[in-house]
């Protein structure tokens, strides 16, 4: 599903409202995840503590969403703007693909737990479809 001019345009002005709390926004994603679908933690063992809220949680939130700020910027070319980072996924890190939709899916909860009232249907969708959008592009080098 690819996104149209509004959806890019939505999906900016919501980054924007983000950007301020995207560290602990992705933090509490990356825990939610972490406890929620327990066969993603296959990848972190070589962590001290997986647990919520706990500092490599902490820590590795921030930098994932510094990438998915890093996309919104590139949403034009997603393929070819992440196309580094999906190299390194799918051969340093050999995470299977269908964990980025899990930790969509796990973005899209802690969106709609720090902002309720601007996680209208609209924002909903859009950030679903961008952050599918994302999870694809991070999966192309795949094959
Ligand atoms: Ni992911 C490292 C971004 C999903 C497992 N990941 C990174 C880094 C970035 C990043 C940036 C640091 C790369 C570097 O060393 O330069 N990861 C993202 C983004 C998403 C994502 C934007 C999806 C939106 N990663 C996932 C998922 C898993 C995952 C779903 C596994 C379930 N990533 C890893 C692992 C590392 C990693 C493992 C190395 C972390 C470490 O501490 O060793």
């Amino acid at each position: 599903m690819s996104l149209t001019d509004s959806d890019k345009a939505l999906v900016k002005k919501v980054w924007a409202k983000i950007a301020p709390k995207a560290d602990e926004i992705g933090a509490d994603a990356l825990g939610r995840m972490l406890y929620v679908y327990p066969q993603t933690r296959t990848y972190f063992a070589h962590w001290p503590d997986m647990s919520p809220g706990s500092a490599p949680v902490k820590n590795h939130g921030k930098t994932i969403m510094k990438a998915v700020g890093d996309a919104v910027s590139k949403i034009d070319d997603l393929v070819g703007g992440l196309s580094a980072l999906s190299d390194l996924h799918a051969f340093k890190m050999r995470v299977d693909p269908g964990n980025f939709r899990i930790l969509a899916h796990n973005l899209l909860v802690s969106l709609a737990v720090f902002f309720p009232a601007d996680f209208t249907p609209e924002v909903h969708v859009t950030m679903d479809k961008f952050l599918g959008a994302v999870a694809a592009a991070l999966s192309a080098k795949y094959r």
